[in-house]
């Protein structure tokens, strides 16, 4: 069977941004050789963090939630690659830092459950619904060519 890239949503919150930790959470992300095909930093507003976490409407965390996610600058990503959406949830780790892996973003950078550092969408629907969220779709690169190809087009050489 033929394998198919993913893609996925993933975000660094507030916390890890402000800690000045985006370039080495997105370094573990590039080392797995997962492709950045979006990439952005912006405020959320709030009528992104309703949408992007209405499953969580009405638990006691909620509101806290809504305010830590809306709190600071955002760094959005989204990710392509093979499993890339279990493969995001692996690397970030438990959702509680406390339990997470060592090894892990959450369990290297995060103490707190409440201030996790990372959020990566949870199935193929969450991730297309999550896209759609905080990119509209010309944001998105995805077509590129390899430097072979570019080497090997003649017709400006000099
Ligand atoms: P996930 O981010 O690992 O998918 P979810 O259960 O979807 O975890 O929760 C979304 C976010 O809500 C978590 O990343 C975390 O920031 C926050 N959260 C989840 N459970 C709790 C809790 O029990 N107390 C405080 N915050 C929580
Ligand atoms: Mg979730």
């Amino acid at each position: 069977m033929a394998h198919t890239e993913e893609r996925t949503f993933v975000a660094i919150k507030p916390d890890a941004v402000i800690r000045g930790l985006t370039s080495t959470i997105i370094k573990r992300f590039e080392d797995k050789g997962y492709k950045i095909i979006g990439l952005k930093m912006l405020m959320v507003s709030p009528e992104q963090a309703a949408k992007h976490y209405e499953e969580h409407y009405g638990k006691p965390f909620y509101d806290r939630l809504i305010r830590y996610i809306s709190s600071g600058p955002i760094v959005a990503m989204v990710l392509q690659g093979y499993n890339v959406i279990k493969g995001v949830r692996q690397l970030m780790g438990a959702t509680d830092p406390a339990e997470a892996q060592v090894g892990t973003i959450r369990a290297d950078f995060a103490q707190l459950k409440e201030y996790n550092s990372v959020h990566g969408s949870d199935s193929a629907e969450s991730a297309e619904r999550e896209i759609s969220i905080y990119f509209n779709p010309e944001e998105l690169c995805t077509e590129w060519k390899n430097m072979t190809e570019l080497v090997t087009e003649k017709e400006d050489f000099i």
